[in-house]
């Protein structure tokens, strides 16, 4: 089976396994893992930040960073198709009581003006401190309902600056940062100078089977650290899950390009294909999404499954496929056959 679903579906190679089985261990939750401290410092320095939390999901990265910067009532903003708040089932509501501020951009990326809009600035006439205080942007990068697209690193500085200059705190959603590097050709710390906090994640691109981590400043992870806990994702001996994200920043941070490379491929092929919606230049990363015209998104996902190749039917007529450490060179190709097959049949 060929799985395009998502990059979360990789399993651990024998080489990672063997990396995991040799792993030394403590109780986590006393700070005495070893290879988790090892991640931990390791990750935070590459991201350039004082230090970094160990945890079980890039949504609990994402919510413990938003519990941490705000307090119950406060407002966030973030991109109304950013992850945080399409699927990670109203967490900022249920966990950290903030209403959230939507900006509707395009593909994810938006500009100062845009934040600027949604921070409540003093009314003359209106009493104080009736709107609730703004004090976080959410930045998604790459941005992955937007088609893993990736913010030009000059519009994420600016986006920033403007955002600092209401006085909002800035955590970005890094779960594929490590593509957007790569695409940007610039080093992950590049973007993650410009925040406060950072989550990333080694279950998707990176290929490990668990795991993502938050970076910040010590107090913010300090602070973090409470939140984890209050949380459940207080792990023990989580170095065997350590030892697999260090063995994929060793091993499948560098070959990145090569997923970039197979989903223009598969979009370039797509767009040949009667039936279907796509512009191949759009596509930047590992993510790309299809429309179909003729067809419902759902039976075109049977009959690719029914030959060998699983994609995710998102919507009515909409199609998402990504690119990973498991699909060849020989896979897409053989998925491209398959496409061709179902749209003419
Ligand atoms: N994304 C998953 C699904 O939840 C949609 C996927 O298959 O793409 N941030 C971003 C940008 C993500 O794409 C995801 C996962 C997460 C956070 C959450 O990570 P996990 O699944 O580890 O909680």
């Amino acid at each position: 089976m060929i799985d395009l679903r998502s990059d979360t579906v990789t399993r651990p190679g024998p080489e990672m396994r063997a990396a995991m089985a040799a792993a030394e261990v403590g109780d986590d939750v006393y700070g005495e893992d070893p290879t988790v401290r090892a991640l931990e410092e390791r990750t935070a320095e590459l991201l350039g930040k004082e230090a970094g939390l160990f945890v079980p999901s890039g949504t609990m990265a994402n919510q413990i960073a938003i519990r941490t910067h705000t307090e119950p009532g406060d407002e966030i903003v973030a991109d109304a198709r950013s992850h945080i708040l399409l699927y990670e089932r109203a967490a900022p509501t249920a966990l950290s009581g903030v209403m959230p501020r939507l900006v509707h951009s395009e593909r994810g990326v938006f500009d100062g003006e845009a934040v600027r809009g949604l921070v409540h600035g003093p009314l003359p006439g209106m009493p104080a401190g009736l709107f609730p205080p703004t004090r976080l942007l959410c930045l998604e990068n790459t941005h992955n309902a937007g088609g893993g697209s990736v913010w030009p690193l000059p519009q994420f500085a600016a986006t920033v600056r403007e955002a600092r200059r209401h006085g909002l705190r800035v955590h970005c959603d890094g779960a594929r940062l490590w593509n957007a590097a790569v695409a940007a050709g610039v080093p992950e710390r590049a973007y993650a100078d410009y925040c406060d906090s950072v989550a990333v994640c080694f279950s998707k691109g990176l290929g490990a089977p668990v795991g993502s981590l938050l970076a910040g400043d010590r107090a913010f992870i300090d602070r973090a650290r409470r939140f984890r806990g209050m949380f459940g994702g207080g792990m023990r001996q989580a170095g065997v899950l350590a030892a697999a994200a260090l063995h994929a920043l060793d091993h499948n941070r560098g070959r990145l390009a090569e997923d970039h490379a197979h989903a223009r491929i598969l979009a370039a092929a797509l767009a040949e294909l009667p039936g279907v919606s796509i512009d191949p230049a759009s596509v930047e990363t590992n993510i790309l999404y299809f429309r179909l015209r003729g067809m419902a998104a759902a039976k075109f996902g049977e009959a690719c499954e029914a030959r060998g190749v699983r994609v995710l039917a998102i919507g009515v007529d909409t199609v998402r496929l990504v690119t990973h450490l498991d699909v060849s060179r020989t896979a897409v190709d053989r998925a491209i056959t398959v496409f061709r097959e179902v749209l003419s049949s």
